[in-house]
């Protein structure tokens, strides 16, 4: 009763956004969704009180004002235009990580495209065992499952394909000043504001699934992160200035939606198309970095990516290799 009751009301909404600045009769919305008058007014009641600016005249019919929508699934989901990523979604208001638990939910088969949202993290997580802050009303937690008939080698290309579509979604919100440090990061004028953890299950030759796991700051001011990340994060708010207004579920929704547009054009264009795409948004080739693998840190110049999203680097013998996992950090190896 209660998902069918959701359903009709995502429906009602996308109808109304379709129609932004015009109404909708009730009569409308009764024939499309086969659903009495009364069924209507009874789910657009239910909207407004969860806070969706819907204005309702007797003789128009329904209208969907410009108040922000509340940060929830049915804002996420009525802007995603997607035929696969996001359809399933959940929202939840607390969690421990969303790709823990989005990573219980393929064990019990969730479908490829199942998305988890939280408001906060209780335990968010970093690569290899950090922590991702993760405070509620900050920003944008989020995790994507898919399931590529891929080898587990190229699923480093999913981490570039998730940071293309990340940079292209803020592109798309006026954001300036965009670059992504290999493999995982995305900057804003060279400070962190988004990280992507990958985390997969996989036989010897085939990938079962993909969690891709997305944090993206957006609302935080400076005091709101603590003295250890202020020199190296940022948000999306603090790097636009003051008239910086950013509506989470508009660009959680825009993540998705070039999301599944990279995705695809991956799986029908292959790796190195993804790379190629990548390259355009990088800020670590052709660089000197500091390479910290599990064994040491080592100052490297990075020649290149291969098409499995490995780095190509020069030691300063003279010799070259590729690095699949690992990080480099370009702020200490330009300030030596
Ligand atoms: C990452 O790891 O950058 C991957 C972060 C992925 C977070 C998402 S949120 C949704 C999903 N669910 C999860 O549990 N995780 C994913 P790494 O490259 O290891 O960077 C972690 C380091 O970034 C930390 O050690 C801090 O130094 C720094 N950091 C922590 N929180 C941050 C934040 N909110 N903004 C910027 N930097 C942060």
């Amino acid at each position: 009763m209660s998902s069918e009751l959701k359903d009709t009301s995502l429906e009602i909404l996308k109808m109304l956004k379709d129609n932004k600045q015009k109404y909708v009769s009730g009569e409308d919305l009764s024939n499309l969704l086969g659903i009495s008058r009364t069924a209507v007014w009874k789910r657009i009641d239910a909207l407004k009180k969860e806070g969706f600016d819907i204005e309702a005249s007797t003789k128009l019919g329904y209208s969907l004002g410009n108040k922000e929508d509340p940060y929830g699934r049915l804002a996420v989901q009525s802007a995603v235009k997607t035929s696969m990523i996001g359809k399933n979604l959940s929202f939840l208001s607390e969690i421990d990580s969303t790709n823990t638990e989005l990573k219980r939910m393929a064990a019990n088969d969730a479908s490829e495209g199942t998305v988890v949202l939280s408001e906060a993290q209780t335990a968010g997580r970093g690569r290899r065992g950090r922590s991702w802050m993760s405070d509620p009303g900050l920003g944008i937690w989020m995790s994507v499952l898919l399931r590529p008939l891929i080898h587990p080698s190229q699923v480093q290309t999913i981490t570039l394909a998730a940071s293309i579509a990340v940079v292209r979604a803020l592109e798309k919100h006026g954001i300036n000043g965009l670059g992504i440090k290999w493999p995982n990061d995305i900057l804003i004028n060279g400070k962190k504001v988004c990280g992507i953890l990958t985390e997969l299950s996989a036989e010897a030759d085939r990938t079962e699934w993909v969690v891709l796991g997305i944090g993206l700051n957006v609302n935080h001011q400076q005091e709101d992160f603590p003295d250890d990340l202020k020199p190296s994060a940022t948000s999306l708010k603090l790097s636009f200035g003051e008239s910086g207004h950013f509506i989470r579920s508009q660009i959680a929704s825009d993540i998705i939606n070039e999301l599944e547009d990279v995705y695809l054009s991956f799986l029908q264009k292959g790796p190195a198309w993804v790379v190629q795409e990548w390259k355009k948004h990088n800020v670590t080739l052709g660089k000197r970095v500091n390479l910290i693998t599990a064994n040491e840190t080592l100052q490297v110049d990075v020649l290149d990516i291969t098409k499995d999203g490995q780095l190509i680097v020069k030691y300063d013998d003279g010799t070259t290799g590729t690095i699949l996992s690992g990080e480099i950090s370009l702020r200490a190896a330009t300030t030596e």
